[in-house]
């Protein structure tokens, strides 16, 4: 494989870790825990994972002596820059341990696990992908574990392996999969243990024990260079409106971040819109209230950041899709006879509340077959698939042409649909997610070797410098409460959305009406890897705001 400059000169970087974790450590174990919510409920679903301490790792000065262990690690769902140095930090902790452990690397997924594909990583795999970004180490995919049957041949192939416990580097659905795994292997008194590792993004996967997922900060500052680099085009030739939808499929944090690092124009945060309980129409009023104004000062041009999920906060459209989901869990719309999409569309319509219904016809036909797509094995809309940006445009057009007609109007308006997702997530990790995931791997390590399952390797005061981090483990139950899934109730680990009262969207409140009529767009660049630690190895915006820096 030929590799770039880059490449060979990251692969030699060495990152950074808490102090407590580079010599003999000692553990620490805090107060029994109940989950955020629904505690009866989740107690009774887990009572051997229900309630345990949260624990911090120390620095010791008792040497221990560690067992060789086996271990098996799987990367679960969407790509996220850090994957390959989580894999690495939890490979040099077990050798570190005991140089006669192991790690097994199960391939694509949860799958992997089912169907026993594996390979041993030794150093020379692991060595060959430290600080990259990719999965690519041993893929992933999103395959739901939640059949007794499948839980039984994992039994059978960790035990083929004598695998001591298994490792699941994933965001709050895979990390509720680790749980419901780890919950299952104490009843049926397997000896496996399972460790969850908080990876995604979309940045909502954070509580009180967990601050950020990892892989959002690279990830939110490649789209900003991008989309700064869309403001400094749009500033040249002065003549477009760019519509960048962000992924972060539910939550806007990363169009909350992005927009905190750029200021663009105009961003639109799904939760704001749920809680003002804002109509599609109100929405477009609001873009076009600022495209007039910007037309007034001859402005034709500007910047919108719209999050990958909106539509599924319009209060209408979130009703509307919730009975589709309902709906398409039990019924298969592919098998309907139908000549064309439209007819499709009118029978699927007759199957929902008469409300639904008319919002559900109401929409441009392309639009609305594209909430009719597979949803993925979690019983989520695909959001990725959906193109909210072209559908925003061509209302703000239609909007603005009939509004020049009746004279309200003076300006030109000609929208350009972006969509940065994919562009993100396999970035080289930032030196902050390098360090924090080669941090959260180790860790994962010696929660595996005290013992622990059910729990979450955790990472604290991350906008100290990383010698100071605090690492530990949190038990994955205190995460949970009780939601519809598929039409039924299930545990899962509660997403955290964007706070309203938060600092990080109080921040954005004070700037916005000045950066949607001025022009005060911020160019972050691209990452840097190499120099002084104030332009390389600074957190995020939401990171440092949530934390008073
Ligand atoms: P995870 O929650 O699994 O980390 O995935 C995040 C994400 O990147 C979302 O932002 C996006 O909606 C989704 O994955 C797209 O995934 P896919 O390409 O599998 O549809």
């Amino acid at each position: 494989m030929i590799k770039s400059p880059l490449q060979i000169a990251r692969e030699s970087y060495v990152p950074k870790m808490p102090k407590s974790l580079q010599g003999t450590v000692k553990i620490v174990e805090g107060k029994k825990t109940q989950s955020v919510a629904d505690q009866a409920e989740i107690e009774k679903m887990f009572p051997n994972t229900y309630g345990m301490p949260v624990i911090t790792f120390e620095a010791g000065s008792e040497k221990k002596e560690y067992p060789a262990v086996n271990v098996g690690v799987i990367l679960s769902g969407g790509q996220a820059p850090g994957g390959h140095n989580v894999i690495s930090g939890l490979f040099d902790g077990l050798k570190k341990l005991n140089s006669k452990s192991k790690l097994y690397g199960f391939l694509g997924g949860p799958s992997g696990l089912v169907d026993n594909q594996y390979t041993e990583l030794t150093a020379d795999v692991v060595n060959h992908y430290r600080n990259t970004g990719g999965f690519d180490i041993i893929g992933s995919g999103r395959t739901k574990l939640e059949e007794e049957a499948q839980y039984q041949k994992v039994i059978e192939n960790c035990k083929a392996l004598n695998i001591n416990a298994l490792v699941v580097i994933g965001g709050d659905d895979s990390n509720t999969n680790a749980c419901v795994l780890a919950e299952y292997f104490l009843q049926k008194k397997t000896g496996i243990q399972v460790i969850g590792v908080p990876k995604t993004i979309d940045g909502d996967l954070k509580n009180e024990v967990v601050e950020t997922s990892f892989g959002f900060d690279t990830a939110c500052k490649v789209y900003s260079e991008l989309i700064g680099n869309i403001q400094r085009d749009a500033n040249s030739a002065k003549k477009y409106y760019h519509f960048i939808k962000l992924m972060g499929r539910s939550a806007s944090h990363i169009t909350l971040e992005c927009a905190l690092q750029t200021q663009p124009n105009i961003t639109i945060i799904s939760e704001e819109v749920e809680k003002k309980g804002m109509t599609l129409d109100e929405v477009i009023s609001s873009i076009v209230d600022v495209v007039v104004k910007r037309a007034d000062r001859g402005e034709n041009f500007g910047v919108v950041l719209i999050p990958e999920g909106l539509v599924e906060f319009i209060p209408a459209m979130k009703t509307l899709i919730s009975e589709l989901n309902d709906l398409l869990a039990h019924f298969d719309i592919d098998a309907l006879s139908v000549e064309s999409k439209r007819e499709r569309r009118e029978l699927v319509a007759e199957k929902l509340s008469p409300e639904s219904a008319e919002v559900f016809l109401s929409l441009p036909n392309s639009f609305a077959n594209q909430l009719l797509l597979d949803r993925d094995p979690h019983g989520n809309v695909q959001v990725s698939m959906i193109e909210t940006e072209k559908l925003l445009i061509d209302m703000v057009k239609a909007k603005t042409k009939k509004m020049k007609k009746a004279g309200e109007f003076d300006g030109k308006f000609s929208g350009q649909p972006h969509f940065f997702g994919y562009e993100g997530r396999c970035a080289s990790p930032s030196n902050f997610d390098a360090d924090y995931c080669y941090t959260l791997g180790f860790t994962a390590s010696l929660l595996i070797e005290e013992g622990k399952s059910g729990y979450m390797a955790s990472v604290k005061n991350l906008t100290a410098p990383a010698d100071q981090w605090i690492p530990g483990g949190a038990p994955i139950t205190m995460m949970m409460n009780m939601e519809k899934r598929h039409g039924q109730m299930k545990p899962v680990i509660q997403k955290a959305l964007v706070d309203l009262n938060g600092k990080p969207f109080n921040k954005l409140v004070q700037h916005r009406e000045e950066w949607a009529v001025n022009t005060m767009y911020v160019y972050p660049g691209p990452i840097q890897y190499f120099g002084p630690a104030s332009v390389c190895d600074q957190p995020t915006h939401t990171l440092r705001l949530e934390q008073g820096k």
